[in-house]
């Protein structure tokens, strides 16, 4: 028996990021191939079956796995120099409520998991909720395997390093035929439990959030023995773009745009850049105003291509529209969480993904800095511990 946070505290230390703070575990890097081989250890610690399934997720199963089940879960790998509670949280959380049912003598009547996805946060591979998208058939499979990480490495050659076919990935009809109702917990990427004062809330809606890669092309050339005159420099449009991003987000009712990533070639000090690679992570809640923001992103952009000689190719490399979560689930679950208040995210989930095959609701715990995909994410003992407490409830109340 252990609770979250002695659970959490067993992953203190792995793949802690010396250079940002806080932690870089990636799908299949060593960091993230130590919470795997840890989270299997203590499922099976538990009498719950271990398998990974084609899409690089691992399941752990109380009793047989079976159609209809209830499965709760999250992800283990996190964003560069991320916190220690966005995705481990609920992936603890999950394990010490089985262990809460178990001491309660609760024997459930339906098959009941604990999922891990793979890549939730496209740390390594671009893509978020990658294993959640094949597992759906909402990415490609060809194009995720294809997919390359900074050094080169595809995802198939990643999967095939750590032992699994990357032939297999896709939609996986019998896995999705096994989930009855989804339930992730997750700690708050936000200040709305904060302002409640609650430690517990339901999830009501995810924004619609995509991810674009701008990728202006000029002339690399030497520093010093090139005139302004005679340049092609691809770092200023690139530069226009993320102040542009801010101005026209800030002009759309709950718009958000990100540059987080901008990544100069060949990126050396005193070479003028032969092209610059700039992600703009956009979001609101609706699918047209972000794909507003993104659309006179792309007419800004071209303008300041244009101005330096430079070509402009605008790629999307993923996109979710809005999420509204099952009412009927989520405001049964408020109801069993004394009236828990129903709040909107901003961040996207595996939730997100999985609510448009099953029934899918999300829990959050309260977050006191509010700060998120940063090492000043946190989550107070107490308010773990509640969190760990209304999952397990909401899980009787779910396989009972
Ligand atoms: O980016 C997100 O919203 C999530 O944390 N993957
Ligand atoms: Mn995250
Ligand atoms: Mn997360
Ligand atoms: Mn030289």
């Amino acid at each position: 028996m252990a609770g979250p946070n002695e659970l959490l505290a067993a992953l203190d230390g792995v793949g802690a990021d010396r250079r940002r703070g806080g932690y870089s575990r990636h799908v299949f890097d060593d960091a993230e191939r130590e919470l795997r081989e840890w989270f299997v250890e203590q499922a099976e610690a538990r009498d719950l079956r271990t398998t990974t399934d084609q899409n690089a997720n691992v399941w752990a199963w109380w009793g047989d796995p079976g159609e209809g089940a209830v499965v709760t879960g999250s992800h283990l790998d996190s964003v560069p120099g991320g916190g220690a509670f966005d995705g481990p949280l609920g992936v603890v959380s999950a394990l010490s409520s089985v262990d809460l049912l178990r001491a309660n003598g609760f024997t459930p009547r339906k098959p009941l998991a604990v999922v891990v996805f793979a890549e939730e946060e496209g740390g390594r591979f671009g893509v978020p909720c990658l294993g959640s998208r094949l597992l759906t058939g909402t990415i490609d499979a060809d194009r995720a395997g294809a997919l390359r990480d900074p050094s080169g490495v595809t995802f198939a050659e990643a999967m095939r390093s750590s032992g699994a076919d990357p032939a297999r990935i896709g939609r996986d009809e019998a896995a999705l035929r096994r989930i009855g109702q989804f339930v992730e917990l997750h700690v708050e990427q936000g200040r709305g439990l904060i302002d409640l004062d609650r430690p517990v809330a339901v999830a009501s809606s995810i924004l619609a959030h995509g991810r674009w890669r701008f990728r202006f092309s000029g002339q690399g050339n030497h520093a010093g023995a090139t005139l302004i005159s005679d340049r092609r420099d691809p770092m200023l449009p690139a530069s226009q773009l993320v102040l542009e991003a801010r101005r026209i987000a800030a002009g759309v009712e709950g718009g958000r745009a990100t540059v987080g990533r901008l990544v100069p070639n060949p990126g050396g000090t005193n070479v003028i850049a032969s092209a610059v690679d700039v992600w703009l992570d956009a979001r609101s809640p609706g699918d047209r105003p972000t794909r507003s923001i993104v659309e006179d992103l792309s007419g800004a952009a071209a303008k300041f291509a244009a101005a330096e000689g430079c070509e402009l190719d605008v790629t999307e490399e993923s996109y979710a529209d809005t999420v509204h979560f099952d009412a009927a689930l989520r405001d049964r679950l408020s109801g069993l969480l004394d009236d828990a208040p129903a709040l909107p995210t901003g961040a996207g989930h595996d939730a997100g993904i999985l609510a448009a095959e099953v029934p899918t609701a999300m829990l959050f715990v309260r977050n006191p800095t509010g700060i998120s995909h940063a090492p000043e994410e946190h989550a107070e003992p107490e308010d773990c511990d509640s969190g760990a407490h209304a999952l397990a409830k909401c899980l009787a109340h779910l396989a009972g």
